[in-house]
């Protein structure tokens, strides 16, 4: 109960904290977009990762203010490296909840128009289990987003309720593959290269982009370049971290 209080009054008194995760094109290196991905600075227990507080967070509603804040924080981050490097993008996780509400348009339309930043250079990244529970709401809302230039991903593709028939419905323009199959490719299983084999496959067939998630070492990496995934994402390329490191990773305009 008092962390309740406390994360209300995280949000109102800038006690949240973004970083940034970069997102690399597997053949060159370079980055191509970077996830935003929230802290807490806790007064007294130090920065606390969403694990613990996002939970809370849901529970009590709060998930959407903390939400509103970090696009905001991410579109102005992104306006920032756009001056330097014009092509990458900046992606947002969105909870459930706030992808069921109407206003996500108004918030992201606001966000984008308050830093500047083109439309097409956010990416709002839905879990399965968001969009499964999606409505005819949930979806004109996307469309929308999408009519705006906005890009979807569908976040840990795989390992939610996976049905293949909402990759009919939904307008999405990226899988993430859930690093619990990346992480498997290093002991050699035929299963876990299957089965990112056959999420590259069908990515493509549907045109969507594929970012393998969790790459954490030389084998992954090689596994997942050589199984064809045109992104990746993991400790490998890059941990999370502050907007001046991301700064260094970038690579300038001529
Ligand atoms: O940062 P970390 O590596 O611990 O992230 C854990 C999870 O927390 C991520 O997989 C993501 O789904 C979630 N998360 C991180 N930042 C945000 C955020 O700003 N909003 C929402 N809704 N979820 C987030
Ligand atoms: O939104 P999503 O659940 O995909 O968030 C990504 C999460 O994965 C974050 O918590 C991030 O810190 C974590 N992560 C990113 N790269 C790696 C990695 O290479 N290995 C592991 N174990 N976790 C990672
Ligand atoms: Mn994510
Ligand atoms: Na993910």
């Amino acid at each position: 109960a008092e962390l309740i209080a406390e994360l209300r009054r995280a949000v109102d008194e800038d006690q949240l904290l973004m970083e940034f995760q970069p997102i690399v094109d597997l053949a060159t290196g370079t980055v191509r977009s970077a996830e935003a991905l929230v802290r807490w600075r806790h007064p007294r227990l130090g920065v606390l990762p969403p694990a613990r507080f996002l939970p809370l967070a849901e529970e009590t509603g709060l998930i959407l203010a903390i939400d509103r804040w970090v696009i905001h924080q991410a579109c102005r981050a992104a306006a920032t490296w756009r001056a330097y490097a014009p092509e990458v993008t900046v992606a947002v996780n969105i909870a459930a909840a706030h992808v069921r509400r109407p206003d996500l348009i108004a918030t992201v339309t606001g966000a984008t128009a308050a830093a500047g930043l083109a439309p097409r250079a956010l990416t709002l990244e839905l879990t399965e289990s968001a969009l499964i529970e999606g409505s005819e709401a949930v979806l004109e809302r996307l469309h929308q987003l999408r009519e705006l230039g906005v890009r979807i991903a569908i976040d840990d593709f795989g390992t939610g309720y996976s049905s293949l028939s909402y990759l009919h419905r939904i307008p999405a323009t990226e899988l993430k593959i859930d690093r619990s199959f990346v992480s498997r490719l290093d002991a050699g299983d035929p299963r876990a290269y299957a089965t990112v084999e056959m999420v590259n496959r069908l990515a493509r067939a549907f045109d969507l982009a594929v970012v393998a998630e969790g790459v954490e070492t030389g084998t992954q990496h090689a596994a997942v370049a050589a199984i064809g995934c045109v992104h990746g994402q993991g400790w490998r390329y890059g941990r999370p971290a502050g907007l001046s490191e991301l700064l260094t990773t970038l690579t300038p305009i001529d």
